[in-house]
């Protein structure tokens, strides 16, 4: 593969020399670092930090059919190692945001990923045939699982069923050879049962893991403090329930493409869910105080997996799935020395 020299970056940095390449579904992206959808809108904003074209792609955020306001403020609060969002699916309307945002990114050059939602199994079937023939989409996330919506009844991944219905209408109707990726709640007992549901139903990877349904009291006005009361908790404060949840379906589905995020802020962030089982990543909350994270995690990630000795991403996935090895005494783990060598597998068994 040949060497990248980042744009925009403060210092000139080139990338080590590992194959970043990721297939999700039938589509083969360059790297797998995407944003992750409501952390970064269309991505124009972040295009001033660095060349939004150099990430895998660009998770935009959740579409609806008809523009809406969102909730009442306030919609954001603190929280130790996180936030909380109660934003409810503020945007233009999927018909301005074709117009102007899928167009933008097309023109850019990024590889758009959709994210969309409706409040029935219709509405997301109109959108996906929406998105037939508009240029730049590289693939379809169906968000199932926003929590900040007013009745728990509308968040389609708490049941197997209703997820289901809504990736085989989506299916139905999106253009043929692009990827449908369903969005996961982990608010859920077996998130494993949910995944397998939407896998049945035709979805082609699945996207885990949305934010936790939180709330925060203000104890000055003593009520809670954002507007719609509850919201989504992400950032590094769920970054283990979102390993948690990649590793689980990974388990479950051996040969279904991932794409994990929850409060990755580092290259190592992302190798954690890489090891666990995502083929891709999604960088999101941490950009709101580090606007060039997305595209710095990757530099990161190139760093940490030639570290390793890896000469692609793909040998990553899931390796923390294997069996235990037994250190050797003299030194550390010789991870690139065992790779898939069952003959030296026997060796340490013993
Ligand atoms: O818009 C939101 O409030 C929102 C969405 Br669509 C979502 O999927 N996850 C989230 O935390 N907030």
């Amino acid at each position: 593969m040949t060497e990248l020299t980042v744009r925009k970056t403060e210092a000139a940095f080139t990338r080590p020399d590992v194959d970043l390449t990721t297939q999700l579904g039938s589509v083969t992206f360059p790297n797998p670092v995407f944003t992750a959808s409501g952390c970064a809108a269309a991505g124009q904003e972040l295009d001033q930090f660095f060349d939004v074209s150099q990430l895998g792609g660009i998770v935009t955020k959740s579409i609806m059919l008809a523009p809406r306001s969102g909730r009442a403020t306030p919609r954001m609060a603190e929280t130790p190692s996180g936030m909380l969002n109660s934003i409810g699916l503020q945007g233009p309307g999927i018909d301005a945001f074709l117009d102007k945002d899928l167009a933008w990114l097309a023109q850019r050059g990024a590889r758009a990923v959709v994210s969309i939602a409706g409040g029935s199994v219709e509405d997301y079937a109109k959108l996906a045939a929406k998105l037939r023939g508009a240029k730049g989409l590289a693939m379809i996330e169906v968000n199932i699982s926003c929590p900040n919506v007013e009745d728990r009844g509308q968040v389609f991944a708490c049941d197997p069923g209703a997820s289901a219905a809504v990736v085989q209408a989506v299916k139905r109707s999106a253009p043929t050879g692009v990827p449908v990726f369903a969005k996961l709640s982990p608010d859920v007992t077996d998130i494993t049962e949910i995944a397998k549901a939407c896998v049945d139903a035709g979805a082609d990877g699945l996207s885990l893991i949305n934010t936790l349904l939180g709330l925060v009291i203000d104890t000055d006005t003593m009520r809670p403090a954002l507007g719609g009361i509850t919201g989504g908790l992400s950032g590094p404060a769920i970054r283990p329930v979102a390993v948690r949840a990649v590793w689980q379906v990974r388990q479950a589905l051996p040969d279904i493409p991932i794409l994990g995020m929850g409060g990755i802020r580092t290259g190592l962030d992302a190798l954690e869910f890489v090891l666990a089982g995502a083929n891709a990543v999604s960088v999101g909350t941490t950009v709101f105080g580090d606007p060039r994270a997305p595209i710095r995690v990757l530099d990161e990630l190139a760093v940490a997996l030639a570290e390793r000795g890896f000469s692609s991403v793909a040998e990553a996935v899931g390796l923390a799935h294997r069996p235990p090895e037994i250190r050797l005494p003299e030194g550390p783990d010789p991870v690139g020395d065992t790779l898939g060598d069952p003959a030296h597998d026997d060796e340490e068994q013993l």
